[in-house]
């Protein structure tokens, strides 16, 4: 029998990533699609025309039990969310809801739906390094103290323990990755890493000036997002459920991410091309995220293929190829 899932957040990065994964390994897939004609319903067909699509939001519990209902899953993988941090102070209360409450009713869900045998759907929470915050060590590894600096943040933390909490009172199959940033050609524009390959990608043949940008300083343990989906299928393949940091160990500045991005097009010298703006800026910044994934490394056999250099290359790559035929036009 192919085993089945349930993926919150399908047309997100990671779900796409995560769909092909699932379909890849002989899943039967199902994907939670909000909003009365979202545009992204035809991308995630595109893209995974295999998978099952529902209707359903975080926010409605009764869509979240009818989702339950009709995949009968035996895996549920939570990566629906309000993602983008700068977005959340503007927003915070519905982020609390979405991204924080969000968990609570895919849980509460999941634990009314498998009453008889609490261990029955196994389930994934995206949990988050934003959670760390001003980090209180370096690196950051499971046990170190959460100081969120986001509303962003501190509704991950709020869903994070809820998942802890659920596995705890009721013997629930429930893991938490905590993944640090991964990036790819998938990633939404509004992140800085797509920002800049995309800007990059213009600039170099001639469609853009320039890019403007926050703090430049900000340094980031970033990714590959293909390698971090497979973190999280692995987790859900362990006998219990369990909390792992997802990272690969390098940190890098904004700055050195625009050295390799412009570097990928021939361009040395970038200054002139970078404008910075305070509107970018953050009420409160998280300076520094570097993660220890040594618990995911022994435990889940999970390792990073992709280097830096490599997903920046793969990112301005894919943005080149996407903007050439509006500079062949
Ligand atoms: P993403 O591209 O922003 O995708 C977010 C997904 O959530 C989208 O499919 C979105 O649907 C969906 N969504 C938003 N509000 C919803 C609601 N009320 N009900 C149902 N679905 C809703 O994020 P991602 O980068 O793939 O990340 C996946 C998860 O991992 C998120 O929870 C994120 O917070 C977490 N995470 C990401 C990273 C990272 O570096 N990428 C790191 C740590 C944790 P629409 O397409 O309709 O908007
Ligand atoms: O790309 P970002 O917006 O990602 P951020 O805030 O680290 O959040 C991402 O990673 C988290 C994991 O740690 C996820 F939980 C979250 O869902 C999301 O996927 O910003 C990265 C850094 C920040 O320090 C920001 O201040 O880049 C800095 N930055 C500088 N200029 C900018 C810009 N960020 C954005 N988005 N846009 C700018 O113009």
């Amino acid at each position: 029998m192919a085993k089945r899932a349930l993926i919150t957040g399908v047309t997100g990065q990671d779900g796409m990533y995560l769909s092909r994964l699932l379909i890849d390994k002989g899943y039967e897939v199902f994907g939670l699609v909000r909003g009365q004609n979202n545009p992204k319903r035809a991308v995630i067909e595109r893209w995974a025309p295999e998978v099952t699509i529902l209707t359903g939001d975080l926010l409605d519990p009764s869509s979240l039990h009818r989702a339950l209902l009709t995949a009968q899953p035996d895996e549920v993988y939570n990566l629906a969310a309000i993602s983008f941090v700068g977005y959340s102070w503007e927003n915070a209360h519905l982020t609390s809801q979405v991204t924080g409450n969000g968990v609570l009713n895919m849980l509460e869900a999941i634990r009314l739906y498998s009453a008889d045998d609490p261990g029955r759907v196994r389930f994934y929470q995206a949990s988050s390094s934003e959670m760390f915050g001003r980090v209180q060590e370096v690196p950051q590894r499971e046990s170190t103290l959460l100081w969120p600096r986001s509303p962003y943040g501190v509704a991950k933390v709020f869903g994070h323990y809820m998942t802890i909490n659920y596995r705890e009172s009721y013997g629930m199959h429930a893991s938490s990755g905590i993944l640090f940033n991964h990036e790819s050609p998938l990633r939404g524009p509004e992140f800085v890493t797509r920002k800049i390959s995309l800007a990059v990608a213009r600039i170099s043949l001639g469609l853009q000036d320039v890019i403007t940008l926050g703090n430049l300083d900000a340094k980031r343990d970033w990714g590959f997002a293909g390698d971090y989906v497979d973190a999280m299928w692995r987790m859900l393949q362990q006998d219990e459920g369990d909390d792992y940091v997802i990272s690969t160990g390098e940190t890098h500045s904004v700055r050195e991410f625009l050295d390799a991005a412009f570097a990928r097009v021939g361009i040395e010298e970038w200054d002139r091309y970078v404008v910075q703006d305070p509107a970018f800026m953050r009420p409160a910044e998280v300076d520094l995220l570097i993660g220890d994934s040594s618990k995911a490394r022994d435990v889940l056999g999970w390792t990073p293929t992709m280097s830096f250099e490599q997903l920046v290359g793969a990112m301005v790559d894919a943005d080149v190829a996407l903007e050439q035929p509006r500079a062949a036009a």
